[in-house]
């Protein structure tokens, strides 16, 4: 039997988060967007609710959510505004690879670290010549001793300004391809160089960096999982993470099919509210299906992960149809408000900006479908190590 009713809980969780996203985030969000400012303050109250960190294990400090009441977080506060969730939510993102790889040492200090106080992580993986092409990446990790030596740049990292410690990925073996990639704990202040702020056309109020490694070294201990075994683990983080990136995605283009409806109640032309017009009414009706149809994708890739299934495919759906949901959304309801939709002062411009990023980061809408076509050509039935 599949039921879509939520439990109290996750009903009290979403209405929590709701709150927050409406009450802290919607009414900052247009001028954190257009100041580019960094939402430390919203950041801080986010932690101290319990809204950050949302799957550290109680062991650890953390509330020990599942992904399918991450999701919950995720739309809501996305709703409030996506480039601030994407700022509370990074911590995520840096920390699935420790859960799946770090030892009990590691995950003791480096969770810990990020429940004990408001710190950040962040996640490196891409760099200027490697994006979709992870194993292209340049940046390398040779062993000396009992220390890793990390050299090479990551571009494109979320909070990378203003982390505290970075899972970086690094070529432990330049000639293996996918097979020679590995994953460490790297703590900032172990020389990490923070190159450059991005400037950005959407998710203003979140921090995008680069990252440069100069011969930074790396305790041995802070590999995670085996050498060389780092391309599986962030398949498997990107496989945990995508739902996440849906669930803002629906949040978006909730927050456009509200825009639209209320506006297209209140603008009259031709004599009447343009929302009697046909033409509006099969906007907002495409508009709520989409949503609809995200969240229910997206409750499935996070409830496959909650039950320890693989959802490499229901993720990259999840990911690919939402975000191009998100896109369309807003740019519909830029359509809906008409010239107006077009400028600053009205709220549906932010969202046109902001839903652009949804089909690029944590794999462009066409990698999820490259993902999508193998694993329905190809299915992959190799074993994984327990879901995190
Ligand atoms: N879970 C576990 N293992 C996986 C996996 C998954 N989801 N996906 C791939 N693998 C394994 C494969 O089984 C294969 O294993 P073997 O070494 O045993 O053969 C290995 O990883 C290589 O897989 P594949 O051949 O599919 O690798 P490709 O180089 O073709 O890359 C894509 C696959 C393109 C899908 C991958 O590079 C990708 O996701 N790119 C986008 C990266 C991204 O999202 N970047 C955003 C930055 S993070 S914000």
């Amino acid at each position: 039997m599949v039921d879509f009713t939520l439990t109290d809980e996750q009903k009290s969780l979403r209405e929590m988060a709701h709150d927050f996203a409406a009450n802290e985030i919607r009414p900052v969000a247009w001028e954190y967007d257009r100041d580019g400012t960094w939402p430390q303050e919203i950041l801080r109250k986010a932690w101290e609710l319990g809204l950050m960190n949302n799957h550290i294990p109680e062991q650890y400090g953390g509330p020990g959510l599942g992904y399918f009441e991450g999701a919950l977080i995720e739309e809501e506060l996305s709703w409030g505004c996506s480039g601030i969730q994407t700022s509370i939510g990074c911590n995520g993102l840096a920390t699935a690879p420790i859960l799946l790889g770090g030892s009990e040492e590691i995950k003791k200090k480096y969770l810990g670290m990020l429940t004990e106080e408001l710190k950040l992580a962040s996640f490196c993986l891409t760099e200027p010549d490697a994006g979709s092409d992870v194993s292209g990446m340049k940046t390398t990790a040779v062993k000396k001793g009992d220390k890793y030596v990390i050299n090479g740049s990551k571009c494109f990292i979320t909070n990378g300004g203003h982390a505290d410690y970075y899972t970086v990925y690094a070529k432990t073996d330049k000639e293996a391809g996918h097979r020679g990639i590995s994953a460490f704990v790297v703590e900032r202040d172990w020389g990490v160089i923070v190159d450059k702020k991005e400037d950005k056309l959407g998710q203003r109020a979140s921090n995008t960096a680069t990252i440069t490694f100069n011969d930074v070294e790396v305790p041995a201990e802070n590999l995670l999982g085996e050498e060389n075994h780092g391309f599986k683990l962030a398949m498997m983080t990107l496989d945990r993470t995508r739902p996440g990136v849906a669930a803002m995605a629906t949040g978006i283009a909730r927050a456009a099919l509200e825009f639209a409806t209320e506006y297209s109640k209140e603008r009259v032309q031709f004599g009447v509210p343009i929302a009697m017009h046909q033409a509006i009414q099969f906007i907002i009706a495409d508009m709520a299906t989409e949503v609809e149809a995200s969240r229910l994708l997206t409750w499935k890739a996070a409830a496959m992960l909650d039950n320890g299934e693989r959802n490499t495919l229901v993720s990259s759906h999840a990911k690919r149809f939402a975000a191009d949901a998100a896109m369309k959304a807003a740019t519909e309801a830029v359509q809906v408000y008409g010239g107006y939709g077009f400028i600053k002062e009205y709220p549906v411009e932010k969202l046109f900006r902001d839903a652009k990023i949804m089909q690029l980061y944590e794999g462009t809408s066409q990698i999820q479908r490259l993902v999508i076509a193998r694993e329905t050509l190809m299915p992959r039935r190799a074993p994984e190590p327990a879901a995190a």
